[in-house]
């Protein structure tokens, strides 16, 4: 690929001008422009992230080049994908205010998104990656997937509104194709974007590309991620995409939200806390309580998301999927084992996504700086090792897994 656009340097001037015209902003921040301050805290893949303060508040500002941060120009990506992003973020609030952050501006000129500044939170993965560990982080990741995904859904919206909704987000193309390619396909190919832990891996990613179960398994997914509308995600749900305090929790980055299969956002959430949970075995036994807690914390998503979901559409489903009215007297009960066979598909499906996640996060261009941080390249190659073979058991065979004390044991038992 050649250089196509320009290096778009993060302009703080550009940035406190494009402030001071918003009154509503300018008014957040108090005082007057030469009184503002900006840096940038952005270390994501995608977009330059800059917290502005002033005298009497902060906020965050977001800007999307029209190229990939992490790879430069080279790599064109629409930066319409800030107009998706501000889309879910207004839509999400909606369902989950308290783990959403308020987005108080979009420029679909600049490309700018401006949101609240959540004052008191660290990034999720920094924070594990110091070994941190949050009391009320599963309860709260629980609520965020169940309002989101649930009142999204048909099971929630009338068939018009779903419609409506899911066109909106029909044409963030590009930002699907990303995980198209990434999760699902160049993996298996010898591809530029490519990277793992070599010499150690390069005998296991030779495996793996000649797996034909394996790569099955992650194109019937794949087709799941490219046909199914079942609710709007945010994804790209990992842990650098929460920001967390003691007591609250907030996702960010929503640029690729799309109508998608729910298992894609619960996978995606439950696969970085396993790659936490592998990469803190790497950092030595005395990370074994912050496993423990890991441990936990995938087993209290699971059931606090699977048990809030069922009990919204027991009391607030005005959907048109499963109406009411079909289900009266004795056939209550078997609208309840529904919801329980639904929750049981879900659950196989989350683990196939969850899976296929770690595979990419080991293989890909994405590696994420749990790994990526480890500088024995022996201990993280046993570690990454540890989280293939559990993955690729969980993406080709998930029905073994009944339920997710069976994903914990399997974790445990890599050892
Ligand atoms: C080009 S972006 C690479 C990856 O980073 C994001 O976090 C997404 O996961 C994407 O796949
Ligand atoms: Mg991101």
């Amino acid at each position: 690929m050649t250089a196509s656009v320009p290096v778009v340097e993060p302009d703080i001037t550009k940035l406190l001008d494009h402030l001071s015209r918003q009154p509503a902003l300018a008014d957040r921040l108090g005082g007057t422009r030469d009184l503002w301050s900006a840096r940038e805290i952005g270390d994501g893949n995608v977009n330059h992230v800059f917290v502005v303060r002033g005298p009497a508040g902060a906020v965050c500002v977001k800007h999307a080049p029209p190229y990939v941060r992490a790879a430069g120009p080279s790599w064109f990506l629409t930066p319409r994908r800030i107009l998706f992003e501000h889309r879910a973020l207004v839509e999400h609030r909606r369902h989950a205010g308290p783990h959403v952050p308020e987005p108080l501006h979009v420029d679909p000129e600049e490309h700018l998104l401006t949101v609240e500044y959540l004052a008191g939170h660290s990034v999720l993965r920094g924070g594990l990656a110091a070994g941190a560990s949050y009391p009320h982080f599963a309860e709260q990741a629980a609520h965020y997937l169940a309002h989101t995904l649930f009142f999204t859904s048909d099971l929630a919206l009338p068939a018009g509104r779903k419609r409506e909704l899911t066109s909106l987000f029909e044409t963030n193309t590009a930002m699907c194709q990303i995980m198209e390619d990434m999760v699902f396909t160049e993996i298996f190919l010898p591809h530029r974007r490519n990277r793992w832990t070599s010499p150690e891996l390069d005998e296991d990613v030779r495996r793996l590309q000649r797996d034909t179960d394996l790569k099955l398994a992650v194109c019937r997914l794949k087709q799941r991620y490219l046909t199914s509308r079942d609710a709007l995600l945010h994804g790209d749900l990992h842990t650098g995409s929460i920001m967390i305090s003691d007591h609250s929790l907030s996702v960010i980055d929503q640029e690729f939200a799309c109508y998608g299969p729910m298992g894609f956002d619960v996978g995606t959430l439950l696969a970085h806390l396993l790659i936490a949970y592998f990469a803190a075995g790497a950092r030595g036994p005395d990370q074994a309580a912050q496993q423990d807690w890991l441990l936990s914390a995938v087993e209290e998503v699971w059931d606090g998301f699977r048990t809030r979901f069922t009990e919204l559409w027991r009391d607030q489903a005005d959907g048109d999927g499963y109406p009411a009215a079909l289900f009266t007297g004795a056939a209550t009960a078997a609208l309840e084992a529904e919801r329980q066979r639904y929750m049981g598909a879900l659950f196989t499906d989350s683990l196939g996504f969850c899976g296929a996640e770690i595979i990419r996060r080991i293989v890909g261009f994405a590696r994420p700086a749990d790994f990526t941080t480890i500088t024995d390249s022996a201990k993280r190659a046993a570690a990454e090792r540890r989280a293939l073979t559990l993955a690729r058991a969980l993406t080709t065979t998930p029905t073994d897994y009944h339920s997710v004390t069976d994903l914990t044991a399997a974790a445990r038992d890599s050892y």
